[in-house]
């Protein structure tokens, strides 16, 4: 009770500090006026041709040569006040490229080497803006964004030392108290690389904009994981794909749990083997949500009972599989299109006037139009699922592996080389990526803020675009920035 209290008060006295950092960043930014919200921040960097402060401060480092990416990291704390750098630097721009390039709002180096990173976003600290929360290894980061880059706010740690993959992090509210949750899952490695244990957590949001309660939920070996609202019930659902076995010997399962104020397991169900993504729709439109699943055979669907359970299975033809996208069939929007990864947590608004409702995961599956979602699995092909008719072959660039629902029911989709809009006759490339990054994971922001994340030779970087009309593509030579740390980060072990 008294640790419980001490780390209430802990979270608060941390999230006040937040957020006068922030509100002193902005201001000495002069990206904002004084009494404006930290969400304007984003708003601010909406138009492309605008000369972008982040650019601007990567490629005011001349003095570092491209070639050697530990020099740029190894000065993190030289870094002056924000808002100086960005003014000074802004000249420098102009003069030597004057032509208005779309290109990245940020770009930072946000973990070092590590086997494996995911990044998410979602409101989970602080106010009702959104962070960007990438989970490098064990460590699960708090981003909040800044005139210039990032702030770190919070830094949540996987008590333990072995290699770790995970799935990409879920912002929803779980336990059903109106306040987003961030749910993490991990699994654990072994020397050959296969599963070892792993970890599915829920922690709570809190009401002083920290966090509550770090629960493990389940002891599983999460690979994919969703958040999204199954039973009818207060509480975002969960579901979570379970590695079992690196060597085909046991059979990957789906787990589903009834969010509440004590989640507890709906339903179990066995997949083949290797499962790499889950996504939960409403395909056969009875106003049930069902379960579709990719492993290495390829994708299966499972209808739902409108209880959280999924009895009936049947095969879709896909040889293999990497990603499943969802785009529901009563959205208008982007933002309610929701996805295996990151979808439920695109509630935050640039205006935290009109963020009202955080419930946005939550919608009954009654509310569901009588036109069936439309899905489309991801792989050496994108197959479009709609209904009950045969799947059909989407035109689309090879080699994708990681795909979002986007703007005006196109898919995000990244390859090696490159982030493309995709849909019917179309094929835009939005990011181009350099030869040197080796692209990740993917996750949207209110249906336009695009974050990449990429492994380059010095470690983790994360790179921030608002889809428009160009490609954003990085100049030449330039260099991540490092992420601050705010005065009072906030960093807690998950035992
Ligand atoms: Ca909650
Ligand atoms: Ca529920
Ligand atoms: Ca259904």
């Amino acid at each position: 009770m008294g640790q419980k209290i001490a780390a209430a008060l802990r979270a608060l006295g941390i999230l006040l500090g937040i957020w006068g950092v922030l509100g002193a960043i902005a201001y000495f930014a002069g990206v904002i006026p004084p009494d404006a919200e930290l969400a304007d921040d984003d708003s601010a960097s909406e138009t492309e041709a605008t000369p972008d402060p982040e650019t601007e401060v990567a490629e005011a480092a001349p003095a570092v040569p491209a070639t050697d990416p530990e020099v740029a990291g190894a000065t993190p704390d030289t870094i002056g006040p924000v808002g100086e750098v960005a003014t000074e630097t802004a000249g420098t721009e102009a003069a030597t490229e004057p032509e208005a390039t779309p290109a990245f709002t940020r770009h930072a180096r946000v973990c070092d080497s590590v086997e494996h990173a995911r990044v998410g976003v979602g409101s989970v600290v602080g106010d009702a803006s959104p962070e960007r929360i990438v989970i490098c290894g064990r460590k699960a980061h708090v981003f909040a964004p800044t005139a210039s880059g990032y702030a770190r706010l919070a830094t949540l740690t996987l008590e333990g030392d072995a290699q770790v993959r995970m799935a990409p992090p879920v912002v929803a509210d779980v336990n059903g108290d109106d306040l987003q949750d961030l749910v993490l899952g991990w699994t654990q490695l072994d020397a050959e690389g296969g599963p070892d244990g792993g970890t599915l957590r829920v922690i709570a949001g809190d009401p002083s904009g920290g966090f509550g309660d770090t629960d493990a939920l389940a002891a599983l070996s999460v690979v994919a994981l969703e958040a999204t609202e199954l039973d009818g019930r207060p509480g975002a659902d969960l579901v979570a794909l379970h590695w079992a076995d690196g060597f085909g010997r046991r059979p990957s399962e789906a787990y589903v749990f009834a969010g509440g104020p004590s989640p507890r397991r709906l339903a179990r169900r066995r997949l083949r083997h290797d499962g790499v993504a889950v996504a939960v729709a409403d395909l056969n439109a009875d106003g049930h949500l069902d379960l579709i699943t990719l492993d290495a055979e390829g994708a299966q669907i499972a209808d739902g009972d409108g209880a959280g359970r999924f009895p009936r299975f049947r095969s879709v033809p896909l040889e293999a599989g990497r990603d499943i996208v969802v785009v529901r069939s009563g959205s208008t929007g982007a933002a309610e299109a929701d996805e295996s990864r990151d979808g439920d947590g695109a509630d935050g608004d640039a205006d935290p006037e009109e963020s009202a409702d955080p419930e946005e995961s939550a919608e009954p599956p009654e509310a569901a139009a009588p036109v069936g979602d439309t899905v489309y699995l991801v792989g050496d092909s994108v197959l479009r699922l709609q209904g009950e008719a045969e799947p059909t072959t989407l035109a689309a660039p090879h080699g994708i592996l990681r795909a979002l629902a986007g703007p005006e029911g196109a898919l995000v989709a990244m390859t090696r080389q490159r982030v493309a809009l995709v849909g019917d006759g179309t094929d835009r490339t939005v990011v181009d990526l350099p030869g040197t990054f080796r692209p990740a994971d993917i996750a949207l922001l209110e249906g336009r803020t695009l974050l990449v994340l990429g492994r380059t030779a010095g470690g983790w970087e994360l790179l921030e675009t608002e889809l428009g009309e160009g490609t954003a593509r990085l100049a030449p030579g330039t260099e991540a920035a490092r992420p601050e740390d705010a005065p009072l980060v906030l960093d807690l072990v998950l035992h």
